[in-house]
């Protein structure tokens, strides 16, 4: 397999641009060698600009649930730039997405359209603390609310990654309003409210942690979450920039059953471009300007370009059997993967819900950050490198969640299964 054009293309890059790329996971030094640069995608496959054809499982690390230039989105996007890129006024497609959204996830009354899933985690804070009148967050260890500073404190994803989860550049005086707990331990989460009397705004959790590879929460862990908030007054917020329309139709939240009190949304919303996205219950999303105090505003927020694609990708998900096929395909590529690393005599831990998958290399089973630690990452990347070279695309670090779309065949993930007996197989020897 020829790389030479990715290896000249990163050469140029790397003068230019730190690291080569504009998101650091993406330069592959978690795993070693030269990343591949995309050239084109088409349904599941992703081609890199030496021609090579891929199966892809990052997905754009997850808004593309309808593949890779879905024509519904294509045709929406071209209509929309004909039209006109931006007006810095309100549109008519802004109300439609979020009517989509409304009806779509149980818990959300209002929502405001933004750029990233980091603006819109950024934001919900902000309301959070306007609302509560308090300063202190509780996030979780390992759990990745994009890059504002309030965040990135035993933070998961490319933090996590490269080793820098309390990121230099956070002050001193942020990190300390934000209080770190263990994922799926309750006890931690009530410590810090008895610790912190009325200080807490609110506890901000991935539903499905997708930034430490895939760490699902334990029975009752989201609903006793939802207890304790309430029990200290403080809101609940569900990041679901990952999980949203990728769980469920409406998420992890109804997945679960679990409703918060905001919710931010990111990826499949913009269907591959830039949205972002939070909402909640009516009464604190009023707090924002220009009802009410809490400021945030964004030029390209609620872009036509954008909203197009996103409403063409919720309504793709809307109606029919989406959600079914994402499911048989996840569990499809889960079962084959399962019986080829038994096949090879792989110790791993299988994680799945619906169209989301990862795998560590570890006996033991991943609960929280620890856990996942446990995996052994050098093997991680010399899976990823056997697979790279028989045609599958995986996440280029550990930490990081699988996607499978709805233009994956059933042909695709056999092919996908057999590669990976096949790359198992390559690590034996090389071990
Ligand atoms: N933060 C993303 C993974 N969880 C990576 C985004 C990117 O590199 O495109």
């Amino acid at each position: 397999m020829s790389t030479d054009h990715s290896k000249e293309l990163f050469e140029r890059s790397g003068r230019v641009i730190p690291g080569g790329v504009n998101s650091p996971v993406r330069a592959f030094r978690a795993v070693g060698g030269t990343p591949r640069f995309a050239a084109r995608g088409e349904g599941a496959s992703i081609y890199d600009v030496d021609g090579n054809r891929y199966v892809d499982y990052v997905c754009s690390w997850g808004p593309l649930i309808a593949g890779h230039a879905h024509p519904d989105v294509v045709r929406a996007v071209q209509l929309a730039a004909a039209r006109g890129s931006s007006f810095g006024a309100p549109t008519e497609a802004e109300a439609e997405l979020a009517e989509l959204v409304v009806e779509m996830v149980p818990s959300i009354e209002l929502v405001r359209f933004v750029s990233s899933g980091t603006e819109a985690t950024m934001s919900a804070l902000r309301v959070a603390r306007g609302y509560t009148g308090r300063s202190k967050v509780i996030k979780f260890a390992g759990c990745y609310h994009g890059h504002a500073d309030a965040f990135l404190v035993n933070a998961g994803s490319g933090a996590l990654t490269f080793g820098t989860p309390d990121s230099p550049g956070v002050t001193a005086g942020t990190a300390s309003d934000t209080l770190t707990a263990r994922y799926n331990d309750l006890g931690s989460v009530g410590r810090l409210f008895a610790e912190n009397p009325d200080q807490v705004a609110c506890v901000i959790v991935e539903p499905y942690a997708g930034n430490m590879g895939l760490v699902l929460p334990a029975a009752g862990f989201l609903e006793g979450l939802r207890e304790l908030t309430r029990q200290h007054g403080a809101l609940l917020i569900f990041d679901e920039v990952i999980t949203g329309f990728r769980a469920a139709r409406g998420g992890a939240q109804e997945r679960e059953n679990v409703f918060p009190d905001l919710t931010t949304l990111g990826k499949v919303i913009g269907g591959g471009l830039p949205v972002g996205a939070f909402g909640g219950r009516a009464e604190i999303m009023e707090c924002l300007s220009p009802v009410g105090p809490v400021y945030q505003a964004g030029t390209l927020s609620g872009n036509p370009l954008a909203m197009a694609a996103g409403i063409a990708t919720l309504r793709l998900l809307r109606d029919g059997d989406a959600y079914r096929r994402l499911e048989a395909l996840g569990a499809q590529l889960e079962q084959g993967l399962r019986k080829a690393f038994a096949r090879r005599g792989v110790q791993a831990q299988h994680v799945r819900r619906g169209s989301m998958f990862c795998v560590f290399f570890t006996g033991q089973p991943v609960s929280d950050l620890e856990g996942a630690k446990r995996s052994d990452t050098a093997r991680y990347a010399s899976y990823f490198h056997a697979m790279l070279e028989r045609g599958v695309w995986l996440a280029p670090a550990q930490f990081e969640t699988g996607f499978v779309s709805l233009a994956h065949t059933e042909a695709a993930i056999d092919a996908t299964i057999a590669a990976a007996e096949q790359a198992l197989a390559t690590l034996e020897v090389r071990a």
